[in-house]
């Protein structure tokens, strides 16, 4: 496994930055230089992140990714990761999502937590309730600054933020409301047919896992989750493309439903 040197680790930051606005594809990293290490992926996507906030960004929260045997096997990868969320990833509720400045957008139906306070040692199952404000349906909007969204390894989408592209918010209920959440029914819609549906549980057994995952990856990073995180818990469905004039929705069950329309 190669160990990319700190200037390998900054000129991988800036190629996806620039990626991102110039929405010119790149080829994976692990393509042009082999295997490296989960750590050096997660040193490239700070950087990233570092260089958002330098222009003015705002961490909001973070999302889970590759917690569902669906999006596992969508994309080809087994392993649970986390990406950031910031201001300029969010878009209001029912709004217009242009795909100008996109490369290959995809969406899919999540569901996110608010936390109502820091969190910094390890999170159990039953203690989510109590530590969120808010539990919701939301729509993650992906995009991968690599060629065809396809074709990396792991370290490459680490280092690509997770493929976060933007993020809308809808319904939610209160942390303390009792919902059968391994239950509850997830369906994407498009246009309004649904295209995907799953269970609570399709997120890691049940979605709450997904928040306790997170805490345990950002403890171990030496990281805490701050009060008032926005966090997603991963798709429990596969995402799919998104086309000009499509309205985009998500459902869930007892909860609500969040949607976004979008725009050639
Ligand atoms: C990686 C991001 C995965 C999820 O919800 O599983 C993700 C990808 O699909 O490119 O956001
Ligand atoms: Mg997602």
């Amino acid at each position: 496994m190669t160990k990319l040197s700190s200037e390998k680790i900054a000129q991988f930051a800036q190629s996806l930055h620039s990626a991102r606005h110039s929405s010119k594809e790149l080829e994976p990293f692990s393509k042009t230089e082999g295997e490296y290490s989960l750590e050096d992926s997660y040193k490239i996507q700070k950087l990233g992140i570092d260089l958002r906030l330098a222009d003015g960004e705002k961490i909001v929260g973070y999302k889970m990714g590759l917690t569902s045997k669906a999006k596992m096997d969508q994309m080809g990868l087994h392993t649970p990761i986390y990406g950031v969320l910031t201001d300029t990833m969010q878009i209001k509720n029912t709004s217009e999502f242009s795909l100008q400045e996109r490369i290959h957008p995809k969406t899919e139906p999540e569901i996110y937590f608010i936390t109502n306070q820091e969190i910094s040692s390890r999170l159990a199952l039953e203690d989510v309730p109590s530590v969120c404000d808010k539990i919701g349906v939301a729509l993650e909007i992906l995009d991968s600054r690599y060629m065809g969204f396809k074709y990396f390894s792991l370290p490459d989408v680490i280092a690509d933020n997770a493929s976060s592209s933007h993020f809308v918010l809808g319904d939610f209920v209160t942390g303390t409301e009792r919902l059968d959440w391994p239950n509850i029914q997830i369906e994407l819609i498009s246009d309004e047919k649904t295209v995907e549906a799953a269970l609570g549980s399709a997120i890691l057994g049940h979605p709450f896992q997904s928040l306790c995952a997170l805490v345990d990856l950002l403890i171990s990073d030496g990281k805490t989750l701050p009060a008032g995180s926005i966090v997603l818990a991963g798709a429990a469905t596969t995402a799919i493309e998104l086309k000009a004039e499509q309205w985009a929705e998500a459902r869930l069950q007892g909860v609500g439903s969040v949607s976004f329309h979008v725009k050639g």
